[in-house]
């Protein structure tokens, strides 16, 4: 059985509790490692790591000489890439085509672009003459901010763990990581990449564990760290604000969300219906940028909706290397027995379901897998569950809309606000609503097209900060002015 360790100061090590829990891959539910939890010795052996590496070697590099490690760990993801595809693949059971596509080249290229981006970061400077007729000029510094937790969720484990460990280094941090304890394998083989590019022992660490009265909790409550980047669900978010508040560390939050796509009738329709089905299905409904309100034009309504029942039954479940496969499992028994009470719910509250609804019929060899329908549900008021609550599974319900307003005021009637789509020809509406909807991030005719420059965060419940290009300096730096009198 694989061991699944934790990694501290350069060196993979178990625990002294002897405590270990199953990593198990999704398609079949067979387990396929045991993790060694970390305990609070673990966690401030970690923190004290990391906090030590401020001060060693890492500390004392050039930016430049920063840069090229950076550059370094980007080119060793992509020279093991197969290693780490097999890793995210045995953890999540994601198909191979979008593993290869999404998850692998982005964990690369989060170092790159920090790497690229901090080589021509600037700050700001002032002067002004003094009462005396003397001259005071102030100019800014960034500097690190220290030791930073980064803690993850599961259904980006690579992606969503490099886009803030590479800014976080970049900017001459050092860093704790806790996975999520559903998908511990790509941080634990970071390890070995930091290790063979020559990254300082003590400057990226790993520490595997659950979150209350675990790893998470010890981690975020840790007095030695100086901030918090956290990607998860909104409640969890409060709790690690409120670790946060003691102290007063900083905390980056990237949490829930409930996003809505709205289709005009005039939208290039095979365009609409491509993106929203991958926005409703991609990863099995498990993205948080993804899709489960649709708001179409009542002209289209009827077609649209036809359509993407065509294209959500054709989505053939599968193993990820299977040439046919479309989608895979939903991470866990335990997600997958919360995605069936939504599918419920729905029922429950009246939903007509258009397709889906339960499991699919799977060979018998996957039969234990955590299988889930692509389900879309109509026919719904605004208040019932599965229309304001986060499934975080391959569902959407579709509403007709009349007017522009009617349908930005049921998307804005929503506690969270990460990200919308809008599908139409005519631009300046799209504009328009663009400027309304009390969301971070807003596609036209268009889903998950990132520029790695731009500002990436939610509003309202889904989140507090922007990470991304020079935004993630804002965190993972200190901004210091120093003023000078000559
Ligand atoms: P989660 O909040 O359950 O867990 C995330 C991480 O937090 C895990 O590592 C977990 O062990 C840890 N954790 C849990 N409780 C903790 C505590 N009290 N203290 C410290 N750590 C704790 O989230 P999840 O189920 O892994 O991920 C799915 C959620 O993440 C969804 O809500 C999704 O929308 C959200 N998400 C948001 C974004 C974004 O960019 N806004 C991206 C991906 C996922
Ligand atoms: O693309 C990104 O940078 C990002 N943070 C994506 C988040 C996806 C959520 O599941």
């Amino acid at each position: 059985m694989k061991e699944i360790l934790n990694f501290i100061h350069g060196e993979f090590v178990r625990n002294t509790s002897g405590k270990t829990f199953a990593d198990r891959n999704p398609v079949d539910n067979t387990v396929i490692g045991q993790v060694y939890e970390a305990g609070r010795p673990e966690v401030d052996a970690a923190v004290a790591a990391a906090k030590a590496a401020l001060k060693g070697p890492w500390g004392r590099l050039s930016v430049v000489e920063r840069v090229g490690m950076l550059d370094a760990v980007a080119q060793e993801i992509n020279r093991r890439f197969d290693d780490f595809l097999q890793a995210e693949i045995a953890d999540t059971g994601k198909p191979a085509h979008l593993a290869s596509h999404v998850d692998i080249p982005r964990g690369a290229a989060n170092f790159q672009i920090f790497a690229d981006t901090i080589k021509t970061m600037s700050t700001e400077s002032f002067q002004m003459r003094t009462p005396d007729g003397k001259t005071a000029l102030s100019y800014g510094v960034r500097v690190p901010r220290g030791v930073i937790a980064v803690v993850c969720p599961w259904n980006l484990p690579l992606l969503l763990m490099t886009w803030k460990v590479g800014p976080a280094l970049a900017c001459g941090n050092t860093v704790v990581v806790k996975p999520s304890e559903e998908t511990p394998l790509t941080a634990t083989l970071l390890g070995e990449v930091m290790n063979k590019v020559g990254v300082p022992p003590g400057v990226y660490n790993v520490v595997h564990g659950f979150g209350p009265d675990s790893a998470g909790a010890f981690l975020t409550s840790h007095p030695d760290v100086n901030g918090i980047t956290f990607t998860g669900e909104t409640r969890t978010g409060t709790a690690i604000m409120q670790a946060a508040a003691v102290g007063i560390r900083p905390a980056s939050l990237e949490l829930g969300g409930k996003n809505a796509a709205t289709v005009f009738a005039d939208c290039d329709f095979d365009l609409a219906v491509d993106t929203v089905t991958r926005s409703c299905f991609e990863n099995a409904g498990q993205v948080c940028l993804g899709t489960e309100r649709v708001y179409v034009e009542r002209p289209l309504f009827e077609r649209f909706v036809a359509a993407l029942k065509a294209r959500a039954e054709a989505m053939t479940p599968g193993r990820p290397f299977d040439k046919d496969t479309r989608i895979g499992p939903v991470v866990s028994k335990e997600h997958q027995s919360k995605v069936l009470s939504y599918y419920q719910k729905a029922r429950d509250e009246g939903a007509t379901v258009v397709t889906g609804g339960g499991v699919p019929d799977m060979p018998a060899a996957l039969k234990d897998g955590c299988w889930v329908q692509p389900t879309i549900w109509t026919g719904l008021p605004e208040t019932a569950s599965v229309v304001t609550e986060e499934v975080f599974g391959p569902c959407c319900h579709i509403s007709p809309f009349d007017t522009e307003d009617e349908v930005v005021a049921k998307i804005n009637h929503n506690r969270y606000g990460l990200a919308t789509s809008i599908y139409t020809q005519d631009i300046a509406r799209a504009n328009r609503m663009a400027q309304q909807i009390e969301v971070g991030l807003c596609w036209i005719n268009s889903w998950f097209l990132r520029d790695l420059r731009t500002p990436f965060g939610g509003s309202k419940q889904s989140g507090i900060g922007r990470e991304g290009g020079v935004h993630s300096f804002e965190f993972y730096t200190e901004l210091r002015n120093v003023m000078l009198k000559f």
